[in-house]
């Protein structure tokens, strides 16, 4: 038997299904930079050096091993553009018995893949992504037969099937499921935060800035300062620099944003954990071993534990479970386009400017800059979910379709009609403000309302909440809002509204 192994550029683990029951002498490894990938949205450059490089040192080291590896190097001119071309243009010289690969993280690449057996003649088997806790299988079972799905519910299965954090009498270590409460607090500079862990480029990395910077000048935001690992070896570090510097911390300001910080006490790992580098489950056991050490809290320990058993396998279910119409969702009819500050960061409000500037320079921005800033805006000011997403999609270094689409078209616009969040994380200037300084240096008001510098996200939020009065009045966890919506006089509505409408005319001008 020899087999043609296609590793993608999101699958670098060594334990990928695919290579499972592999023989070095017979079967070939097959892995391609190509165009067709590296285009189909305005990956950030960050993100394609930290992706070819990785791939390249990934693809090193199992030559080493004695693997036989036919590598293509991106080049515009190469005759194969796409993972279909490359594979196909070997089946000729190999003639392999059948093509082996791990199940794909998007739903375009899987439906190209999945139509191989057809279109190239010749056996294809996709295997189970098993670095993934549930399964998709694991995941629809769960899901079956409940009229809401919520991650807190999944995720104390995740608890109980991998015992992290659980003590031997099956109960929750620290005496509760969630620590959420306890991860609220504004950061005013102390503790310092920790530098971002840094790798200094090696040839191979310089190699790829310097093709990045060649072939695609124009993709979104810049290669300066690229210090992300590229190997295992490199992302374990960055995992450990993580444990012992930010994660004693991570609980306490997880939502908190700063004017002058970038990353906080944030991981920094999910471009590693996406791509193969590091297995999240091995992260997840890392932390409960500083917990039980006691070098770091449960505050701290299980807010992050959850957003990785959690969050990140709860919105891979929904995807798997939602494609392909899920990506077509717009429940909330949303029709206005993005504003071009979301690509330049050009913008007089603070805070959007600051997420904005740092995804350009660091293809990252954390999780509550994410959601509450770039995310909150869109949602408030009625983006359409296609444009949005595709920002989102290019923009972060962790940016796959399974990942991305659940968390801003579900959980930040809304966009499903409340299938991943119980209600819109839709927020005026006031949340931004308690959770931040940006508001202190920020052009706009964040204490007005209707005046010309007033905060907009103060009247937008309400315009929203006018605006989608059917929609949402009938939410228990909303109604708060629409009683002080109807308190407020007539006059302060109209004023508030006819602001609203203001900004959203000029918004290009924010
Ligand atoms: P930390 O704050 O240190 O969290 C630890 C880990 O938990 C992360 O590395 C990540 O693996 C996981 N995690 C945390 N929250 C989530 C979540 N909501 N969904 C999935 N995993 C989570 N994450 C991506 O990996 N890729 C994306 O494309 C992506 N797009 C997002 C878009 C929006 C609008 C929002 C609100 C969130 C998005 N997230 C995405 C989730 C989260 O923001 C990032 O995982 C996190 O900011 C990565 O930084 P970190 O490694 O420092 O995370
Ligand atoms: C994101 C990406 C990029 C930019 N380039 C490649 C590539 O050249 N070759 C490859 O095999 N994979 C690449 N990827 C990842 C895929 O586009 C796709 O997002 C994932 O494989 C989905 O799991």
């Amino acid at each position: 038997m020899a087999n043609l192994i296609l590793i993608l550029g999101d699958q670098l683990a060594n334990d990928i299904s695919a290579l499972e029951g592999a023989d070095p002498n017979c079967d070939t490894l097959v892995m391609a930079e190509v165009h067709e990938e590296a285009s189909y949205t305005n990956h950030h450059k960050k993100k394609l050096v930290l992706l070819f490089s990785a791939m390249r040192h990934f693809a090193k080291r199992l030559e080493q091993d004695g693997w036989q590896i036919h590598y293509q190097h991106y080049h515009p001119d190469n005759q194969h553009q796409s993972l279909e071309g490359v594979v196909s243009s070997l089946l000729e010289d190999l003639r392999p018995d059948k093509i082996i690969t791990t199940e794909c993280g998007e739903w375009r690449l899987h439906e190209q893949i999945s139509q191989w057996q057809e279109r190239l003649g010749v056996p294809v088997e996709i295997r189970a992504d098993t670095r993934f806790i549930a399964s998709k299988h694991e995941f629809a079972d769960w899901a079956e037969g409940r009229k809401q799905l919520r991650m807190e519910f999944f995720y104390r299965e995740m608890r109980r099937k991998t015992g992290l954090l659980m003590n031997p009498d099956g109960k929750p270590e620290g005496g509760n499921w969630n620590f959420d409460a306890d991860n609220r607090r504004k950061w005013t500079g102390k503790p310092p935060a920790p530098a971002p862990f840094r790798i200094e480029p090696d040839a191979i990395t310089r190699e790829v800035i310097d093709l990045v910077e060649q072939h695609f000048p124009d993709h979104f935001g810049v290669t300066e300062g690229f210090h992300f690992a590229v190997t295992p070896e490199d992302a374990q570090e960055a995992l450990n620099y993580f444990i012992e510097f930010a994660l004693p911390c991570f609980g306490d300001y997880q939502d908190a944003m700063s004017d002058t910080e970038d990353w906080l006490f944030h991981s920094i790992l999910s471009p590693y954990i996406n791509c193969g580098l590091l297995d999240p489950l091995a992260v997840c056991e890392a932390a409960a071993r500083a917990w039980y050490a006691g070098q770091a809290p449960i505050n701290a320990v299980e807010g992050f534990i959850r957003q990785i058993l959690g969050w990140r396998e709860f919105v891979r279910g929904i995807y798997w479970l939602h494609m392909p119409g899920y990506a077509q969702e717009n429940r909330l009819g949303n029709t206005r386009a993005l504003p071009w500050f979301y690509w330049t960061g050009e913008t007089k409000m603070r805070c959007m400017h600051k997420a904005i500037d740092a995804t350009r320079r660091n293809a990252y921005a954390h999780h509550i800059q994410r959601l509450m800033v770039t995310g909150n805006f869109a949602l408030l000011a009625g983006i359409t979910p296609d444009e949005i997403c595709d920002w989102y999609l290019a923009v972060y270094a962790d940016a796959y379709d399974w990942v991305e689409l659940p968390n801003v078209l579900g959980m930040v616009m809304h966009a499903d009609g409340g299938y991943l969040g119980s209600k819109p994380y839709a927020a005026s200037g006031k949340y931004i403000q308690r959770m931040s300084d940006h508001c202190a240096n920020c052009h706009y008001k964040v204490s007005k309302s209707t005046e010309p510098d007033a905060c907009p996200f103060n009247s937008l939020y309400w315009h929203f909440i006018d605006r989608h009065r059917a929609d949402f009045e009938g939410n228990p966890r909303m109604g708060m809002m629409y009683r002080n919506w109807d308190k407020q006089k007539p006059e302060k509505r109209e004023a508030l509204l006819k602001r609203a409408d203001y900004l959203l005319k000029h918004i290009e001008e924010l």
